[in-house]
């Protein structure tokens, strides 16, 4: 591994316009890596684009915002391109464009990673992918800002370090940011707390409409378009849903279905203990890891809840 970090160093040093981005709808750790590897970037004297069409107002308050781009992004030129946090060319958007046109790093931690890069550095199930740029940054330094980003990527796929993937390299990591004096207690509140008045909305709404299965260890919920405009929301107001089916107790599996698109239905599955949702996602061509993965099925409503049911079904 450290090979290939001296390597991703190097391709770094040798280019100057540097065009980063990361899964859509992203994420905390989609976006804190970005812009922890924007600021170290422009620390070295280049530029960093960050090309992110969609960047939801809670993550506002990390530093770095000044490199992010949001229109036109596929016309943006550059001779390096690092995805982060992006399993598939495909889930990039946009951003998928730069393969083509760009050498490429490409940094992940999710199952089923494409080695879509020319410099691929994916581990599988590490707690996060700011983790992973944690790892590759501190060789060269990182400041408060950086470390801010990196902190805000950490906590958001460890669930504030409280998820499995959490190790004690994760706490070390963490340990090392808090000494550079990051705002950790705003940084949390905003990144892991906040959510639109939308958002609240849709969530009451799902969990009105939630069912259970298999004595209270399945829960299920839906939101289709309709309950979205009603409550002038975006699919974006619908992150957190997922995680509040899986909080109740004595779920074990818990998925969440909503319209992306007209007649394309995207699910997002969690689990608890030995259940792999990750083996389910895999059936519809999705994956993700095994406690949290996703796909996408275009089919009715009714017809996505029953195919997902017959797969949850065999886990019992
Ligand atoms: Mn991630």
């Amino acid at each position: 591994m450290e090979k290939i970090i001296d390597e991703i160093l190097k391709k770094i040093s040798t280019s100057e316009k540097i065009i980063l981005s990361a899964h859509t709808n992203p994420d905390a750790d989609a976006i804190g890596s970005c812009l922890a590897f924007a600021l170290k970037i422009k620390s070295m004297g280049k530029t960093p684009i960050v090309a992110l069409e969609q960047f939801d107002e809670r993550f506002k308050i990390l530093p770095g915002q000044e490199f992010v781009v949001h229109d036109n992004i596929e016309d943006i030129e550059g001779d390096l391109f690092i995805s982060l946090d992006c399993a598939t060319e495909a889930r990039l958007g946009k951003a998928e464009i730069f393969i083509k046109k760009y050498f490429t790093i490409n940094i992940d931690h999710h199952h089923g990673n494409t080695n879509f890069g020319n410099i691929n550095y994916i581990i599988p199930d590490f707690s996060s992918t700011s983790e992973m740029v944690y790892n590759i940054l501190k060789k060269t330094g990182i400041n408060k800002d950086i470390a801010s980003a990196i902190y805000a990527g950490i906590i958001g796929d460890t669930g504030g370090l409280r998820h499995p993937c959490t190790t004690i390299e994760t706490m070390e990591a963490v340990t090392e940011l808090f000494k550079l004096d990051i705002p950790f207690s705003k940084i949390y509140n905003s990144v892991m707390g906040e959510k639109s008045v939308a958002a609240h909305k849709l969530l009451g709404r799902a969990i009105e409409k939630s069912v259970f299965l298999h004595n209270g260890k399945v829960l299920y919920s839906g939101i289709t378009k309709k309950d979205i405009e009603e409550f002038n929301g975006t699919y974006k107001d619908l992150d957190m849903i997922v995680s509040e089916l899986i909080s109740v107790r004595g779920v074990k599996i818990a998925f969440f279905i909503y319209e992306k698109e007209e007649g394309s239905f995207k699910v997002s599955f969690r689990a608890k203990d030995e259940y792999n949702v990750c083996a389910v996602a895999n059936v519809f061509g999705g994956g993700g890891h095994i406690k949290a993965a996703g796909c996408t099925i275009s089919l009715p409503f009714d017809e996505v809840i029953e195919k997902i049911k017959e797969e949850i079904d065999k886990l019992f």
